[in-house]
């Protein structure tokens, strides 16, 4: 007997799908935050006119994968994010993880050093060994990767801001190792385009910053042949709340800009094209992830076309990928393994060569030992059990999946064009238009979730009655703080004073004059023992700080809620204060210590404009006195404290401290962001009014920080 012939005709199919459903099955499409409309079925006419199809593995433009034989000659480079405290915890934690079945190591600076701090600068007091390792100077580095063979173990190092000190301090204590540069495998993260869009470790102002890139772009070249010398990414445009399409197409416009900025170096595109490598989140739209990698290497051999590179390695995109951060809930938080292992497996069949994922207790604190280890075991079992490494991308030729590459590419090339019409992404970002869209994007996102338009298991669904406790990681900052103090003194003690003051006299010249290469003066200055902060600040003497002006979206969420009784119940309830008050009530949104993660802070600011407040956006990186004095100038009821770096047991009580000295005790201050429940309490005893953490509700905030003011106001 042979089987039923296929009928492909797709009317009888609309038909009894009409029938099933008993409506219109156009009615089934999955409008996307991309603008992206998924169907319930494809078909083969969706591939007519799709351009990609029916290339291989290894060849251009890439679609199936840079290497010919991918996972199936190599699979992709298990590398998880991972520093904390000293150098010597984080050396340990690398080794045995390495020990693991752990094969790259990759380094989390604490936000201090991200900033070109030392751990003695009064700045950083909340910050050091926080969220990070801290590194003050080769000292620290050679500690760092003690036992560490750095001519066999590639080596990424997520630094942006202070990227000259952190690279020439790694480069010295590779050579004080006995391996010379030459031989040095690995990545610097070093793209500032997004810390300026959306992660905010920068220091300088995006000119220089671009000389720098450039700068590193051309000593790596000439120097490091093994080291990629640049790390792309899109991972904090999603964590801020971009579609996949913007994440794809900003992503890409920044690469562009950064081939642009070697160029004008006068580096042959051959030289460095190769070793620029890129960084993409995955989150839990799981065939639309994949098709994103998919979509990102083809549109990356279009851009780099033209500039005409003679090696087909010129035109790859290769890829670390990370499990989406944001996708990750407090909430029954072991569901959060299982979201980590679905986007892993997207990650693989997108064909990523280097994953993280993360660990289930990320959204609450840093890793544990036992979260590490199923992070960890995640990819392991990934690679070794399920067989998904034998076959060269598997999902190639599904008629969603290349019809989904194909939208992908699309609508981000568009986006890219706009970009480019702009005159480049450093244009735009002057501008501000990628930053808006990532922000209304995130705020529209939330409002989507909120309403419950947007499913999150265990947290806006499916609720537990009580949550249970986990295990968390906590660290004794000031402990970390003091020991890093006393390394760095003795360094100073030790090392030949005028060396090092003229090894940065010379840096700083090298800045000033446009003349000479930053890197290599700044390995000098290491190599005679400057500090980071020391470095850092010969190249501010150089280039100033930047700062940012915040920025808020506004009519985004508002109308997000229109006509819903719950909203319009709220914006009463406050236009009655504000008129028993004679004026809105006003909220000032502080960000405190070094901690640049403000999607929670813009999105809140958005959101409680909208409601009726009026909103006060402090800016990045204020220390807790400087945003009392703004508290009581703008003379607002209430500061709202968002704190995503683990900084608010040091900063919210000194917050509340200030206020008092300055006499604005009723001032209720209340604290928001990863805040774990073991803290709540602690946090209460001094002086906070309120505490909301991961998975709250805005319109919930709200109705909270209305009913203190309510409650202040009758006592
Ligand atoms: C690969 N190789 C192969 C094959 N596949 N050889 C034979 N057959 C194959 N099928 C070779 C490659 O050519 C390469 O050698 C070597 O094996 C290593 O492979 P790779 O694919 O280059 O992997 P990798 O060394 O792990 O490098 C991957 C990346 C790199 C993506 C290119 O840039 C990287 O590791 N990035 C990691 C970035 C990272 O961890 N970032 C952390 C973000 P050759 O090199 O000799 O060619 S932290 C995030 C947080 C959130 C933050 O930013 O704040």
């Amino acid at each position: 007997m042979s089987d039923p012939k296929p009928d492909p005709n797709i009317e009888k199919w609309r038909t009894l799908a009409e029938k099933e459903v008993r409506r219109d099955p156009d009615t089934l499409v999955w409008n996307t935050p991309e603008g992206i409309p998924v169907k319930p079925l494809y078909t083969a006419d969706d591939l007519d006119g799709v351009n990609h199809l029916g290339s291989l593995p290894g060849f251009a433009p890439f679609v199936r994968g840079p290497r010919a034989t991918m996972y199936a000659g190599r699979p992709w480079t298990i590398r998880q994010y991972a520093g904390f405290s000293t150098a010597e915890e984080s050396n340990a934690f690398y080794r045995k993880a390495l020990a693991a079945g752990q094969q790259g190591v990759s380094v989390a600076f604490d936000l201090a050093t991200h900033r070109g701090y030392d751990s003695d600068h009064p700045r950083v007091v909340g910050d050091v060994g926080k969220a990070g390792v801290a590194i003050d100077s080769v000292e620290d580095m050679k500690i760092l990767f003690e036992g560490i063979p750095l001519d066999q173990i590639s080596v990424s190092m997520t630094m942006n801001g202070a990227v000259i000190p952190v690279l020439a301090n790694f480069i010295v204590a590779g050579e004080e190792q006995g391996v010379p540069r030459e031989k040095l495998s690995g990545t610097i993260q070093n793209d500032i385009l997004k810390e300026f869009m959306v992660r905010n470790t920068y220091i300088y102002p995006p000119e220089p910053s671009m000389r720098i890139i450039a700068d590193i772009i051309e000593y790596t070249a000439k120097e490091m042949p093994k080291f990629n010398s640049i790390s792309i990414s899109g991972y904090h445009m999603q964590e801020a709340g971009a579609t996949l399409v913007q994440e794809l197409a900003f992503t890409l416009a920044d690469g562009r800009e950064y081939v642009r900025a070697a160029l004008k170096k006068g580096l042959d595109v051959d030289e460095f094209a190769g070793r620029l490598s890129f960084f993409f989140a995955i989150g839990m739209n799981f065939f639309m992830e994949a098709a994103k990698l998919r979509a990102a290497r083809l549109l990356w051999t279009r851009i780099m076309q033209e500039f005409e590179p003679k090696k087909p390695s010129s035109l790859m995109l290769r890829t670390h990928c990370q499990t989406s951060g944001v996708s990750l809930q407090e909430q029954d938080p072991y569901n959060n393994v299982v979201r980590t292992a679905y986007e892993a497996l997207a990650a693989a069949l997108g064909g990523t060569q280097s994953l993280h994922t993360n660990s289930f207790d990320e959204a609450i604190a840093l890793p544990t030992e036992f979260s590490a280890r199923i992070a960890r075991n995640t990819q392991l079992i990934l690679q070794h059990e399920t067989g998904v490494t034998k076959v060269v991308d598997p999902l190639a030729g599904s008629y969603y999946v290349e019809s989904l590459t194909n939208e992908l590419a699309d609508a981000a090339w568009k986006l890219i064009e706009e970009v480019e019409a702009m005159g480049g992404m450093t244009k735009a970002v002057n501008d501000g238009l990628p930053k808006r869209l990532i922000e209304e994007a995130a705020t529209r996102k939330q409002a989507a979730i909120d309403r419950g338009d947007e499913v999150i298991v265990g947290v806006n669904k499916y609720r537990l009655e009580t949550e249970d406790e986990i295990d968390i990681l906590d660290i004794d900052n000031k402990a970390v703080r003091e020991a890093q103090i006393a390394r760095i003194e003795r360094t100073r003690r030790q090392r030949d004073p005028k060396k090092a003051e003229a090894t940065l006299d010379r840096l700083r010249e090298v800045a000033r004059s446009g003349q000479g290469n930053i890197l290599e003066a700044a390995v000098e200055a290491a190599r005679a023992r400057a500090t980071l902060g020391e470095i850092s600040d010969a190249l501010r003497d150089a280039f100033g700080d930047h700062s940012a002006v915040p920025k808020v979206v506004s009519k985004v969420y508002g109308p997000a809620y229109e006509g819903e009784p719950e909203y319009e119940n709220l914006v009463d309830r406050l236009d009655q204060f504000s008129k028993a008050l004679g004026a809105s009530p006003r909220i000032m949104v502080a960000k405190l210590g070094q901690d640049g993660h403000d999607r929670g802070a813009k999105v809140i600011a958005s959101a409680f404009g909208d409601l009726g407040f009026e909103v006060i956006a402090g800016p990045l990186f204020q220390t807790p006195e400087e945003a009392a004095d703004l508290a009581v100038k703008s003379k607002v009821q209430v500061v709202g404290m968002s704190s995503l770096a683990a900084g608010h047991k040091t900063l919210a009580p000194q917050l509340v401290e200030a206020l008092k000295a300055r006499g604005a005790s009723e001032v209720i201050v209340v604290v928001g962001g990863v805040i774990p429940r073991q803290d709540y309490q602690y946090l209460l005893d001094h002086g906070v009014a309120a505490v909301f953490g991961p998975g709250t509700n805005v319109l919930d905030a709200a109705r909270a920080v209305l009913d203190l003011m309510e409650g202040k106001r009758r006592n």
